[in-house]
């Protein structure tokens, strides 16, 4: 085994792989940008070095800088993660140059897997099912039509080189054909310099089901069962589970038969994952195979008790599979969720901020938590916007679910947006339940999962109120007692009326004191603290259970399962304000401009989208702030743009 590996990679994955490394007594090389010198990773790592500025491109990005870390450290081999140099063949092959193992598979299994039709013509080869379509070389146009008609519509033309969901586009009938290929070329063309396209028949609904499969230098290869990641958004897979709801056994073996004979074709070696799509007729069809490890591993380990990080060691380091395809488990059902930073909201716009508060459910057989950063870390606009995965098991579906559930309701992030009250919305949604999940699901249900703001219930103003005073008697007791600030002591009054404001809606809350407790309406209330954010509140006979968080004047009320966001309209703060009105609109983080969606001139109503640029790895969409005019654009598409960089030039009408 090796005795020192370098982790090129950072965040969750780095952590995770250091984690196993710890647990065989291997040491940890980490590499980081200038943005991550305070990263969890370089924290929990043996060594660090700084490879270069905070673009990816300049550090994560440099195979020379890290090779030469690798000979600078002593590191035996490298751990690529996923995302940055994991499936980069000239970084496998720089590796095998310079005498450091590559933790992964061999350069030719990468190269064979990244051109798609390529790929296709050899899992035709090894029998591996397609969906009906055409991969050939020939690329006239006339006989791309010929083919698509043939295969019959709808028809989906993907870029050879493509993936991830880049690159494709649906074409529903024969006259659409030829404005959709050159489209789809001229992508291909700019995203990849490459415009080969293949053609397939286009499946609705399908499910998204992946097998992971592992194989050693011996030429064993088997399969560790399926994960179902169907619920994406955009090909952003949010939640991923295993088993898969919609396999059984038979179908289980089949595919991992299938996928078994996908990686034997391209000679692979180590962790693997094919995956496939399936329709509700439970056929299934190869899609690609990705050479890496894959984010949502975890809910594998969880259901077989395997360390897969392990395992990519022992393989690398010449050793074999340790258990047979018979020998895999399939215990109970894990789910993992990816918390976000990104505010569904606001048309799931990345968030960037320091995490003021971070606090999730403790680890135990049934949790893990999987995240590079600690409470007071800072989600920054470089990388991607993953805060952590929340992984679950159980020993059925619907327990998984209830235990997801629950340690959704316990995790609490201040400081950055994020989608927790979303997964909740979506994981206790009757589809997902019942086990009902497409590749269209989030889409079709984005009514019930991203519902209008709609009135908050009264008692999370009533909480928040308690907690205000709670929070005010505990500043009062460690100063002077003559400073106290209770209104009814300044002012001799015997009623105080805290304002609060959520989103639109303001909303007063009259509190009695009364002897040692309070009065609200006629109901007593008392309010406990049992931590810096725990509180025990009842009001009548109601016991509540609730935690709140301040943040400057926002109060973060956590009750229910759900995360409320209030306003504390803090009288001695306001004192003297005039309302400000809207500003220009700039950008909100770094990006690139990618389309202006409105024009010169033109009159829009609130809400109306007016320019979609892509940062953090996402699109997000600017939207007009109210009624008003666009009198002009400050971008164009293509624009690299800073934060706050004023991008429209909006007139608000009144
Ligand atoms: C498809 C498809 C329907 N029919 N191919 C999207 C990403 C890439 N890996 C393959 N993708 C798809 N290929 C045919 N012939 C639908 C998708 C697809 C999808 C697939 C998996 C998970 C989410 C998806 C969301 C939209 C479309």
């Amino acid at each position: 085994m090796f005795k020192k590996i370098l982790i090129a990679n950072r965040g969750e994955i780095a952590c995770r792989v250091i984690a196993t490394c710890r647990k065989l007594g291997i040491r940890t090389v980490a590499v980081y940008s200038e943005a991550d010198a305070g990263a969890r990773h370089v924290r929990l790592a043996d060594e660090a070095y700084c490879v270069g500025p905070a673009t990816s491109r300049e550090s994560y990005l440099r195979i020379d800088r890290i090779i030469e870390v690798c000979k600078q450290s002593g590191a035996q081999a490298v751990h690529p993660g996923y995302g940055f140099l994991s499936e980069n063949e000239s970084f496998a092959q720089a590796c095998e140059q310079n005498g450091i193992v590559f933790i992964g598979p061999p350069v030719h299994s990468i190269r064979a897997m990244g051109l798609k039709s390529a790929a296709k013509a050899l899992m035709q080869q090894a029998k591996v099912p397609l969906v009906p379509g055409y991969h050939g070389a020939d690329q006239d146009p006339s006989l791309l039509q010929r083919e698509a008609d043939r295969i019959g519509y709808p028809v989906l033309i993907k870029a050879s080189a493509g993936g991830g969901g880049k690159g494709m586009r649906v074409v529903n009938g024969p006259d659409e054909f030829a404005a959709a290929l050159a489209s789809c070329q001229r992508e291909a063309r700019t995203s990849f310099g490459d415009d080969h396209v293949l053609i397939e028949k286009y499946l609705l609904q399908p499910r998204h089901i992946e097998i992971q499969v592992f194989a050693d230098k011996a030429g064993h290869t088997i399969s560790l069962n399926e994960r179902d990641c169907s619920a994406q958004r955009r090909h952003q897979k949010v939640v991923e589970e295993a088993p898969a709801p919609s396999v059984d056994a038979k179908q289980r073996v089949a595919m991992g038969r299938a996928a078994c004979d996908a990686a034997r074709a391209v000679g692979y070696v180590g962790a693997g994952t094919v995956e496939f799509i399936a329709d509700s007729a439970g056929n299934f069809y190869f899609m690609e195979m990705n050479t890496r490890l894959q984010v949502e591993h975890p809910v594998t380990e969880m259901i077989t008790g395997l360390d897969l990080v392990e395992w990519q060691l022992r393989i690398a380091a010449g050793e074999d599979l340790p258990l047979t395809q018979e020998q895999v488990p399939l215990n109970g059902h894990a789910i993992e969720v990816r918390i976000y930073a990104e505010e569904p909201e606001k048309g799931f716009l990345p968030s960037v901020g320091r995490l003021a508060c971070f606090k999730t459910p403790a680890p135990s057989a049934h949790v893990r938590l999987d995240t590079g950063v600690e409470q007071g870390d800072e989600i920054t606009p470089h990388y991607d916007p993953m805060i952590a995965k929340l992984i679950v098991w159980d020993r059925t579906r619907e327990a998984a679910i209830e235990r997801m559930l629950g340690a959704l309701a316990e995790t609490r992030i201040v400081g950055v947006g994020h989608n927790v009250n979303f997964l909740s919305r979506l994981v206790d949604h009757a589809a997902f339940r019942e086990g009902r999940v497409d590749t269209g699901l989030i889409e079709r249900e984005r009514a019930a999962l991203m519902p209008a703001a709609t009135e908050l219930p009264p008692e999370v103003f009533q909480v928040a109120a308690l907690a205000q005073l709670s929070f005010e008697r505990e500043q009062n007791q460690s100063a002077s007692p003559w400073s106290a600030t209770d209104g009814w002591r300044i002012n001799g009054a015997q009623t105080r009326t805290l304002q609060f404001a959520a989103g639109e809606q303001t909303k007063n809350v009259s509190i009695r004191y009364s002897g040692n407790g309070y009065l609200i309406g006629d109901q007593p209330a008392s309010v406990q603290r049992l931590s810096d954010s725990d509180l025990r509140i009842d009001i009548g006979q109601r016991h509540i259970n609730a935690a709140v968080v301040k943040a400057g004047e926002q109060m973060h009320v956590f009750l229910g399962g759900f995360q409320h966001v209030l306003t504390y309209v803090d009288p001695l703060v306001h004192a003297g304000e005039t309302e400000e009105t809207h500003g220009g609109l700039t950008a909100p983080m770094p990006g690139k401009i990618i389309a202006l969606l409105s024009e010169p001139g033109a009159e829009v109503a609130k809400g109306a989208p007016l320019l979609v640029m892509e940062a953090m790895k996402m699109e997000l969409t600017v939207f007009a702030p109210g009624k008003g005019k666009v009198v002009s654009y400050l971008c164009n598409a293509g624009d690299q743009v800073k934060e706050g960089v004023p991008l429209v030039d909006f007139l608000a009408s009144s």
